[in-house]
């Protein structure tokens, strides 16, 4: 009888997890929603088959399912980093290829990472790199790993899309929270989902009712 309410409430708390997905440069696996919270999405080696990455003018296209956030980017120059202290620099502070910075709005959004200006030791044409993605969206810290080769030939393919979400800095009639955008808006976000999109809509109509649910379920215990 526990078991099952706690097997019930654990599984509505997963399904109100929102969190953000890494699209460019591919993570090292597919997505995990409930392993986000671990280091690189809990995929702890790196990738063999590497993704080439521009030495300058890169950028990072990232799905944001918070409506405010944070993101900062840590670089690796580990062939495979397994840990957080991989990504410090010798004097053990966080190596940043990007510093933290708030975001908002939920959606695609594309940042600039143009890791030549960075100045950090190692970072050239032909070196492995990790960059670890640290977002906080107000529940907790989330990351995914990209594993890198590094080239000042190769250029961002015309395949990665590169605009901004919801709120983007250059279209403020874009930041209307309410009304028929909102609701286009959901949509929309939920067809760029593969996984859970289904229950990416149920949340909106279900949190309301989730508070309500959970003090009845703690009454029965
Ligand atoms: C980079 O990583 C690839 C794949 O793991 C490896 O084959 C290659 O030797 C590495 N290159 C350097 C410069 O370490
Ligand atoms: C690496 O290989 C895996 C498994 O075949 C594939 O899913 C993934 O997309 C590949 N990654 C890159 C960066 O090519
Ligand atoms: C990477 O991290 C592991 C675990 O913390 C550590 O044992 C290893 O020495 C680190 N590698 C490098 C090259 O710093
Ligand atoms: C998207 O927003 C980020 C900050 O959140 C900004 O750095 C970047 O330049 C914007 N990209 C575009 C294409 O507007
Ligand atoms: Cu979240």
């Amino acid at each position: 009888m526990h078991f099952t309410t706690l097997t019930l409430l654990s599984s509505l708390i997963a399904t109100v997890n929102a969190h953000f997905q890494l699209s460019y440069p591919p993570p090292r696996g597919p997505f995990v929603d409930d392993s986000e919270v671990n280091f690189c999405d809990n995929y702890v080696h790196a990738v063999s088959n590497r993704s080439e990455f521009p030495l300058s003018g890169g950028v990072v296209t990232l799905n944001s399912e918070h409506t405010s956030w944070s993101l900062g980017i840590l670089l690796s120059i580990v062939q495979d980093p397994t840990s957080f202290s991989n990504f410090t620099t010798s004097s053990g502070q966080q190596q940043l290829a990007r510093n933290f910075a708030s975001g908002s709005g939920e959606g695609q959004f594309c940042i600039p990472l143009d890791l030549s200006s960075t100045g950090i030791s190692g970072v050239q044409n032909g070196a492995n790199v990790t960059i670890q993605l640290v977002f906080n969206g107000g529940d907790g810290s989330l990351y995914q790993c990209a594993d890198l080769t590094l080239s000042n030939s190769f250029t961002i393919p015309s395949s990665v899309s590169c605009s901004n979400g919801t709120s983007s800095s250059s279209s403020p009639s874009a930041t209307s929270p309410s009304g028929p955008q909102s609701a286009s808006k959901t949509s929309s976000t939920a067809s760029t989902k593969t996984g859970n999109s289904a229950s990416g809509i149920a949340i909106t109509g279900f949190a309301g009712g989730f508070g309500l649910l959970l003090a009845a379920l703690i009454a029965t215990l």
